[in-house]
């Protein structure tokens, strides 16, 4: 029932004799998730209770309460959403490799669950669990259509080499989700409601980023977006370039905190007529796209820092490092929207103010970085500082991804040589001007809208 090539043993262990435990991490909703699935599975064939239990931590890479505020109203929904299946929620707070393996003893859990992320936060976590506890320790690719480990043991050079090896797999792992089972209620785990406004003010995190209105948080919201976006966006997806005419999906933030399924949106997807080619461009970015970030922030270890560009990126970032640059602006500049192109300070605003910038505008503006920032290395210091600040779907491999390409030529090849970028793909105002209509973007983005 569950493929079981999502699932990977992290290491073996005698179980105890108490629940199953899911860890929730990355796919923090209640339907269409396979790691809960497992969960759920192990614990009905040994007939043991189940719990989910969520450790939450403070800065989390630089969070704000704009993304922690989202967070948590989606976990409060994961909560009644697990308490009508008889299964209790636990949130822990502070370090997970104190508070898993305190939890496991005192309940004398019968195996952990969790599920994938390539994020070297998650993979320290991981380790440091599973030196200190012995009970079997499961990792399930919840995330993920074609899971990221059985998709290729490598780093890939970019969409063209991924794009094959996903198709070849795809019809087996768009199996259809069974429905979660009510549980037996169980008094051996049982955990008290949570105080959710307790847990908001304890966060010791930046609460000067405002928290956002456009995104309603939580699994039922993320299903209405995606039904407005078939009903509204998707027939005119092809127009997803152009900054004023929103026809994207706006399903990042949901699908960042795995309020909903990648799969299950693709299966929708796929009732709204396989061949259009809104719908195959639509299905290139959600799947091919999304699913070559994770293989590379899994493969690259320095997937947020200049190391990890490819070898000929490198060299002609070099070649051209003591190129004059004619523009050079600080990290403050950047972030108040203090350059002298109107048309960056306007993406800038877009992402303070509402928490996500257009996908086009994404490449314009960290392109900017680069040729306006004192080094390459710098660029990439602004753009994943600012992006995981502001941006509702910032720390996420799809922005690790998304700004290597931009800066350092990741999943790109290499263009005609130019001052500052050398063979890095440009982009420029004019460009921009012939592709939507510039002024209008900057009219509905500016800055008294703060
Ligand atoms: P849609 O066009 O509706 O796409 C649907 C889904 O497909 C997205 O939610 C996303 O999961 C996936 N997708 C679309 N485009 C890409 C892409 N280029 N790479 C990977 N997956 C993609 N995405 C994030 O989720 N978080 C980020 O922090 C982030 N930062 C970025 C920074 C830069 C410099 C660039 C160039 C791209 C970045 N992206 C990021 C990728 C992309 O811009 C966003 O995923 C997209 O704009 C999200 O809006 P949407 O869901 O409405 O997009
Ligand atoms: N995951 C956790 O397990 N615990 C957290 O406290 C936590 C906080 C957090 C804050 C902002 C954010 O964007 C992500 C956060 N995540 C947390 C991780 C998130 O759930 C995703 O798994 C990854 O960021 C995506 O790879």
């Amino acid at each position: 029932m569950i493929n079981e090539k999502r699932i990977r043993l992290l290491q073996d262990g005698k179980t105890g004799n108490g629940p199953v435990v899911y860890w929730v991490s990355r796919d923090q909703r209640c339907s269409d998730n396979w790691a809960l699935l497992f969960a759920q599975s192990l614990a009905l064939s040994n007939n043991k209770p189940l719990a989910v239990v969520f450790n939450l931590v403070d800065n989390f890479l630089e969070a704000t309460i704009r993304q922690y505020g989202f967070m948590l109203k989606g976990l409060e929904q994961l909560e009644k959403d697990l308490a009508r299946h008889n299964i209790p929620l636990f949130v822990l707070t502070g370090k997970p490799e104190v508070n898993i393996p305190e939890f496991v003893k005192k309940f004398n859990i019968h195996s952990l669950v969790t599920d994938f992320d390539p994020l070297r936060i998650k993979r320290i976590w991981k380790r440091d669990v599973a030196k200190k506890i012995s009970v079997p320790f499961y990792e399930v690719d919840a995330h993920n259509i074609v899971p990221c480990l059985y998709v290729s043991n490598k780093q890939e050079f970019g969409a063209y080499t991924i794009r094959p090896k996903i198709h070849k797999q795809l019809a087996q792992f768009l199996d259809e989700f069974p429905e979660l089972k009510k549980m037996k209620k169980s008094e051996a785990v049982s955990s008290d409601k949570t105080n959710w406004s307790a847990l908001n003010a304890s966060l010791k995190i930046n609460m000067d980023v405002k928290e956002q209105d456009a995104f309603k948080p939580g699994e039922y919201a993320a299903h209405k977006i995606l039904n407005g976006f078939f009903t509204n966006r998707l027939a005119d997806y092809d127009k997803r370039n152009d900054p004023n005419a929103g026809a994207v999906s706006n399903l990042s933030p949901y699908l960042h905190f795995g309020q909903i399924s990648a799969q299950r949106i693709v299966i929708e997807t796929q009732k709204h007529g396989k061949n259009s080619e809104a719908v195959k461009s639509f299905l290139e970015e959600l799947i091919i796209r999304r699913e070559l970030s994770d293989n590379f922030c899994y493969y690259q270890k320095y997937y947020d820092t200049f190391e990890g560009f490819p070898e000929w990126a490198k060299a002609t970032l070099n070649d051209h490092k003591k190129d004059k640059r004619e523009f050079v602006y600080s990290l403050k500049e950047f972030e108040n929207s203090k350059t002298h192109d109107e048309l960056w300070n306007a993406a800038q605003n877009e992402m303070v103010i509402k928490g996500k910038m257009h996908g086009y505008m994404r490449m314009y503006w960290a392109k900017k970085i680069l040729e306006w920032s004192k080094s390459p290395e710098e660029a990439m210091k602004t753009a994943i500082y600012l992006n995981d600040k502001y941006e509702l779907d910032g720390r996420d491999p799809n922005g690790y991804a998304g700004i290597a390409w931009s800066i350092g030529g990741v999943h790109d090849r290499a263009w005609k040589d130019r001052p500052v970028f050398g063979k890095i793909r440009y982009m420029n105002f004019n460009g921009c001007l012939r592709k939507f209509d510039v002024y209008s973007y900057i009219a509905s983005n500016s800055a008294s809208l703060k």
